[in-house]
């Protein structure tokens, strides 16, 4: 059955494979499954057809047959069941595996999405400098509890997991902050994911779009 995913027409991330339709394409390359990509742009995605697949008119989108999905996290877990490679079969591992794809979506990304809103949304704002000290103390918070739990295992919990690739990518928007440099295991984890091939073919397809929009 074709499965289809949105994804920025022309991304702000500059083909960096930030945006959140990565950790679903990275997922698919993983488990071997091939999808179309429909290209949307920012004034489609509040139109009332992409509404249809995601009420905040955001992307990513999944569609396979009749069920279509939104929400990064609950479609990776969705391939993660769907398809085998991406979740232990052992009951416990398996939930372990779906705690950690629980903790990078509600307890390690949200400071570091935040971070980004200081940058953006609120340049220029009298509060700034005080506020982005605060949220990268959050962040340093999270990475060192992170990075003590991680120590020198290659993956969050036993086998690569659907976990891992939710929590790179939740990392990897950290690159160039500074904040990665004084966790070495964080950063050679994130260089371990990265080296996937699967994750080699994702990020290439989605800098492929870049690099079209940008010609
Ligand atoms: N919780 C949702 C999920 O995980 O699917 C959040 C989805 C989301 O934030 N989508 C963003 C979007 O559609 C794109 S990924 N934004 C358009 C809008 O809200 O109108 C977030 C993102 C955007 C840009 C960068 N970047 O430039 O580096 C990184 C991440």
């Amino acid at each position: 059955m074709t499965i289809t995913i949105t994804a920025f027409e022309s991304s702000p991330d500059r083909g960096r494979g930030l945006a959140r339709d990565m950790r679903v394409r990275w997922a698919l390359e993983e488990v071997g499954q091939p999808c179309d990509v429909r290209l949307v742009s920012f004034p489609a995605m509040k139109q009332p057809a992409h509404l249809a697949l995601n009420p905040f008119g955001q992307i990513p989108t999944y569609e396979e047959g009749d069920l279509a999905l939104f929400e990064s996290g609950a479609i990776v877990f969705h391939i993660a069941e769907r398809f085998p490679g991406l979740l232990p079969t052992e009951a416990n591992a398996r939930a372990r595996a779906v705690q950690w794809m629980f903790a990078a979506l509600s307890t390690v990304e949200p400071p570091i999405v935040d971070a980004d809103i200081v940058s953006y949304a609120e340049r220029g704002k009298s509060w700034q400098g005080e506020r982005r000290a605060m949220v990268n103390e959050r962040i340093r918070v999270r990475l060192s509890e992170l990075s003590r739990r991680l120590g020198d295992a290659d993956w969050l919990d036993g086998a690569f997991s659907a976990a891992d690739i939710i929590m790179v990518h939740a990392l990897r928007r950290l690159e160039g902050s500074g904040l990665l440099e004084d966790y070495p295991n964080l950063a050679a984890y994130i260089a371990r994911a990265e080296a996937r091939p699967a994750y080699q073919r994702a990020f290439a397809a989605q800098r492929a779009v870049w690099e079209a929009a940008a010609t």
